[in-house]
């Protein structure tokens, strides 16, 4: 029986790319760069599957062209806002995500933006390469401590949880605001608040774990930001679409916050050259799960379902 046809749209690692070998008769975007709408749809015509990142947006327009033979959208992420969920299950077409996989990497680097943030990382690695530190005094780059403060987390799925225990580690009490309160098993003692406004005013650092759904497009705005406590520490490794960039530029700017880390911007590749000119930002480009260990379980993770798909079962990891 002919293998059925798979295109992968990014470079991935070498083990993930010979098992889809094996297994998919597979197409390779050569170049390694994000496919426009129209690239997308022209190299999609011919596939039964897909396995794209989140740098492919399938939006309604892209999946109403898709055609007939494309049966799976296996994304190699556990973020779907890339993809109009809607108008796929209307197509009829199967998507999945990689959850789980990448939580640990996820909050590595939320902890890396955490602390950056707080204790000025991008300046002072930025003074020492550049050659221009010729002074050392008590009152010299001198950041927050973290240890024993409030640290909040917007969206507590399996990211922001992992976030939570990492955190503990640096005796932070841990506040949460979610849907649904979290059982005790899962909620180890952190508290939870029901709404935003009440997990704002008492979030030292407030680091954004949830998806960035249409509700959620800049939940982090002006008004919001203003409801943080003063010299507060901003962390986003989850979606630049949840933070309105302007009012967050201006709010390092006043001094309302301490500073920000950030994996994820409005724009990407690329970032915001507002934040860039700033120097209480520590900023990293999108690579939350950028290990080796990660990158193969997602790209197995991705596999899987197709695997599972193909063999006429439900993926477990299906969003639509
Ligand atoms: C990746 C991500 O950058 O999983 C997500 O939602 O944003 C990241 O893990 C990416 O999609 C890797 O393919």
């Amino acid at each position: 029986m002919a293998k059925p046809k798979l295109l992968i749209t990014r470079k991935l690692r070498p083990a993930v790319e010979a098992r889809a070998a094996r297994d998919y008769d597979v197409i390779l975007n050569p170049e390694d760069r994000v496919l426009s709408a129209a690239e997308l749809i022209a190299a999609c015509r011919d596939v039964d599957a897909v396995l794209p990142c989140h740098s492919e947006r399938f939006g309604a327009e892209v999946i109403g062209a898709l055609g007939p033979r494309l049966r799976i959208i296996a994304n190699h992420s556990v973020g779907t806002d890339h993809v109009d969920l809607a108008a796929a299950r209307a197509a009829g077409i199967v998507v999945t995500n990689t959850p789980d996989v990448l939580s640990d990497a996820t909050a590595e680097i939320a902890i890396l933006c955490m602390l950056g943030a707080a204790r000025r990382g991008a300046e002072g690695d930025a003074l020492v390469r550049s050659g221009a530190w010729d002074f050392w005094s008590p009152a010299f780059m001198v950041g927050r401590q973290v240890t024993g403060r409030r640290f909040g987390v917007l969206g507590m799925g399996r990211v922001g949880q992992v976030a939570a225990d990492r955190a503990r580690g640096f005796g932070m009490q841990i506040h949460y605001h979610n849907r649904r309160r979290l059982p005790p098993d899962l909620e180890k003692g952190a508290i939870h608040h029901d709404s935003l406004e009440s997990l704002l005013a008492v979030s030292d650092v407030l680091s954004l774990h949830c998806p960035a759904t249409p509700q959620n497009a800049g939940i982090i705005n002006a008004r919001t930001l203003a409801m943080l406590p003063d010299r507060a520490i901003v962390v986003n490794t989850a979606r630049g679409a949840l933070i309105d960039e302007d009012a967050l530029v201006g709010a390092l700017r006043s001094g309302k916050l301490f500073a920000a880390g950030l994996d994820v911007f409005q724009t990407e590749p690329g970032g915001n050259p507002a934040l860039a000119a700033l120097s209480n930002v520590f900023l990293l480009p999108h690579i939350g799960s950028a290990t080796e260990e990660t990158r193969d379980a997602m790209g197995f993770r991705a596999l899987d379902n197709l695997d599972a798909f193909f063999a006429g079962l439900d993926p477990s990891d299906r969003v639509a």
